[in-house]
């Protein structure tokens, strides 16, 4: 981490006040809205790893079944040497899969979690011994600085599970650019993106029969009643995935079964039946669409890889 930067920032009763000022904000706006990082606590993210289990969850499937059967093409396309650096602090499958096909000469995961960072890195460097692991704690969306052990190495950033995808694009945008500056000149990015297909895939996919995602999104309520002392009646609360087709994204809301009343750290809110609370954001590409936001972060695309059915692309681009 750089130093003077402050990741979580915690007020004298423990309270995270970015969570608060976001969801404080975004409950005032005509459209409610969380932004979808707030998903993300340690209930959230334990559900999210459930979800890639689902039968309706096909990214984390696809995006696997690529990284096991390109391995050959990866080690020709990449090559040995380079610092892999991951933007995020890795999946426990992904990751070696990509390791062991190029044989890098080093590991940087970055994460904004210490936490989830160390048990991630500690896991890798015991399943690849010899591979020197930098851990970086940093908030990725900002350029980072890298550990003075990889400097002179080339690059090779790893972005996977189409989390680019949560984004709008000016922000995916921005963040593309920070891992330029991020990963250097001659440096390789390696990233996951969803592709558009049928509607009913895309939102099965996001409102599965077990109901493992609605209670993944309702976890956000839970989550503001937690820890910013509300009173958001959660079984008043829907699980509903849309597709926006203007927008090309599967949306996930949290919409109001009947007229609600609420207070969040004291101030009141109120929700009228059929009203949405917006909480993610899923964009989908078509080749065009993910080539045309790599070329604008300042990438051009090398090689498309998909999987056996066409959903999901693991995309090579050259800084
Ligand atoms: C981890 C952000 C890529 O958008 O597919 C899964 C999150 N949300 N089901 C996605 C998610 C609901 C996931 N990402």
């Amino acid at each position: 981490a750089r130093e003077g930067i402050t990741l979580v920032n915690l007020d004298a009763e423990g309270v995270d006040v970015q969570f608060r000022r976001d969801v404080l904000r975004g409950l005032g706006e005509a459209q409610k809205a969380v932004p979808a990082r707030w998903l993300y606590d340690d209930r959230g993210s334990e559900l999210f790893e459930d979800i890639t289990g689902l039968p309706e969850y096909y990214p984390t499937r696809a995006e696997t079944e690529i990284l096991r059967g390109r391995q050959a093409e990866f080690r020709d396309l990449i090559g040995a040497g380079r610092a892999v650096v991951e933007f995020g602090s890795g999946s426990s499958t992904k990751t070696p899969l990509l390791l062991e096909s190029i044989a890098p000469a080093a590991y940087v995961p970055l994460d904004i979690s210490g936490d989830f960072l160390r048990a991630a890195a500690d896991d890798l460097a015991a399943r690849f011994p010899g591979l020197p692991v930098y851990p970086v704690e940093a908030d990725f969306m900002r350029a980072v600085e890298l550990p003075e052990a990889v400097t002179d190495l080339p690059k090779l950033g790893f972005f996977p599970g189409s989390t680019i995808g949560n984004m709008i694009a000016p922000t995916a945008v921005d963040l593309l650019r920070s891992m330029r500056s991020t990963l250097g000149e001659g440096s390789q990015l390696l990233i996951g993106m969803d592709m558009i297909k049928d509607v009913a895939t895309m939102t099965a996919a996001y409102d599965d029969s077990a109901g493992v995602t609605a209670a993944f999104n309702r976890n956000l309520a839970e989550r503001i009643n937690r820890e910013l002392d509300g009173t958001i009646p959660v079984d008043a609360l829907r699980h509903v995935a849309c597709w926006n087709d203007d927008h090309a994204r599967i949306e996930m809301h949290l919409e109001a079964t009947r007229p609600i009343e609420f207070t969040v750290s004291g101030q009141a809110f109120t929700m009228r039946a059929g009203e949405t609370i917006h909480t993610e954001n899923s964009h989908k590409f078509s080749r065009r669409s993910a080539h045309l936001l790599l070329f604008a972060g300042g990438w051009s695309t090398r090689h498309w890889w998909h999987d056996s059915e066409g959903r999901f692309s693991l995309v090579l681009a050259d800084a």
